[in-house]
C-alpha cells in the first residue's frame, strides 16, 4: 500500500454492555454486522484481530442461516472492532492525481459480561466482579440494556444495577477527580424486544408506533424522543415494582446530558419471505423450541427455561444507532485518563 494511503489505527473506545441475564446483550452485539449491511449506509465494521473477527462471522452466520440466538455468555469477552465511514464519494476529480479518499474510523472494544456477575450481592455475582469493574471504569461508553420480559416476570432489573452503580461510584468518585461527582461515561440506555407482543402492543396503546421512513419494509419504531417514557410505562408492569428506580438511580450518577434513550430489537419484526412485507397482525419473529431433553431446567441466573429459535430474517432495529451515538460522542471528546491503563 502506498504510505500516503496507509492509516494509523484509531484511537479505541472502551464500551461496555450491561444487562441482567438474558436481556439480550449478546444478540444485540451479534445483530450489529447484520444491522449495519441492511442499512445499506456509509458504516461498516470489520475486526481488529482473529478472534474479534471471528465473533462478526459465527454471529452473523447463527443470527441469519441457523436462526439460532447465542448460547448465555459464560466469561467475559472482549471484541476489538473498527467502525468505519466510507469516504463520501464526490465524483471524479479535475485534479490529474487525485487525493486518495480517507475513511472515518471509530475504534471499538467493547466488552461483554455474563448478566450474573452484575448481580448485586457478591457472592451471586462471583469472582470475576473485580474484573467487570476494572472494564466499567475503563470503558467511556455503557450501552444498558433493560428487558421489560424479563422485568414482567422476575423483576430484578434492579438488583443487577444497583450493586454495580454504586460500586462503580465509588472507585471512580471518592478522590474527587469528577467535580460534579458524576460518572464520566456516556450512556445509551436501551429496551430490549421490543419485537415482543406485549412490548409492541404498549407502544401502540401510547400512540407510539411511527414507520421508519428509512426502511423499505416500514418498520414500526418508537422515536428515540419517547424511549424514555416508553421505559418508564414498561417498568409499571414490573412483577417486583422496583424497576421504577432503575432510571433514577442511572440519572443519580451519569450526567443527564450524556444519556440517550433508545427502544430497540436486534431481531426485529417477522416478514414473510414469500410476500415479502411486514404484517402487524403476524409480527413475531421468534418460535418457542422444543426442550433438548426432558425437563430441561433453567441455569441459576441464566437463560430463560423456554428457548426460542428465530422464525424468519433478522431486521435489527436501533442497534447500529446506540452504537454510532456513543463512538462519535467518545471520540468527539478526549481520551480520558483510566486508572490501570
Ligand atoms: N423477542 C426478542 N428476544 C430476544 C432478542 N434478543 C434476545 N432475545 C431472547 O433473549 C435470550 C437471551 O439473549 P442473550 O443475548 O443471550 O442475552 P444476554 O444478556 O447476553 O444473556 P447472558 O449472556 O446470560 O447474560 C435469547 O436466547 C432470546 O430468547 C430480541 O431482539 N427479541
Ligand atoms: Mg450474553
Amino acid at each position: 500500500m502506498p504510505p500516503e494511503q496507509q492509516k494509523p489505527s484509531p484511537p479505541e473506545h472502551s464500551i461496555a454492555i450491561w444487562g441482567a441475564p438474558g436481556s439480550g446483550k449478546t444478540t444485540f452485539l451479534a445483530a450489529l454486522n447484520i444491522a449495519l449491511m441492511h442499512k445499506k449506509g456509509p458504516w461498516r465494521i470489520f475486526g481488529s484481530d482473529g478472534p474479534s473477527s471471528d465473533f462478526l462471522v459465527e454471529m452473523t452466520t447463527a443470527l441469519s442461516k441457523n436462526q439460532s440466538f447465542p448460547e448465555a455468555t459464560q466469561a467475559i469477552g472482549n471484541y476489538r472492532w473498527v467502525l468505519s465511514r466510507k469516504a463520501d464519494d464526490d465524483g471524479p476529480g479535475r485534479s490529474l492525481r487525485p487525493k486518495p479518499k480517507t475513511a472515518h474510523r471509530i475504534g471499538l472494544d467493547v466488552v461483554d459480561a455474563p448478566g450474573g456477575f452484575y448481580h448485586a450481592q457478591r457472592a451471586k455475582a462471583g469472582p470475576d466482579r473485580e474484573a467487570l469493574l476494572d472494564n466499567l471504569e475503563r470503558s467511556s461508553g455503557i450501552v444498558y440494556l433493560f428487558d421489560p420480559i424479563r422485568e414482567f416476570k422476575s423483576g430484578d432489573a434492579f438488583d443487577f444495577l444497583h450493586g454495580v452503580l454504586t460500586d462503580l461510584a465509588g472507585r471512580m468518585l471518592s478522590n474527587g477527580e469528577y467535580a460534579d461527582d458524576m460518572l464520566p461515561h456516556h450512556l445509551a440506555v436501551c429496551v430490549t424486544k421490543f419485537d415482543d407482543l406485549r412490548v409492541l402492543r404498549t407502544a401502540q396503546k401510547l400512540g407510539m408506533l411511527m414507520p421508519d421512513p428509512d426502511d423499505q419494509h416500514s418498520f414500526p419504531r418508537v422515536d428515540d424522543d419517547y424511549a424514555e417514557e416508553l421505559f418508564q410505562e414498561l417498568c409499571s408492569v414490573s412483577s417486583s415494582g422496583y424497576a421504577g428506580m432503575v432510571v433514577p438511580a442511572l440519572k443519580q450518577f451519569f450526567r443527564r446530558e450524556q444519556i440517550k434513550f433508545f427502544v430497540t430489537s436486534s431481531i426485529g419484526f417477522f416478514v414473510d419471505p414469500a410476500k415479502g412485507s411486514f404484517d402487524l397482525d403476524d409480527p413475531q419473529n421468534l418460535l418457542p423450541e422444543a426442550p433438548r431433553h426432558p425437563g430441561e431446567p433453567a441455569g441459576p441466573g441464566g437463560p430463560p427455561a423456554k428457548r426460542y429459535r428465530i422464525r424468519g430474517p433478522v431486521y435489527p432495529i436501533n442497534v447500529v444507532e446506540p452504537m454510532l451515538w456513543l463512538g462519535q460522542r467518545m471520540a468527539a471528546q478526549a481520551p480520558r485518563r483510566t486508572a490501570g491503563r
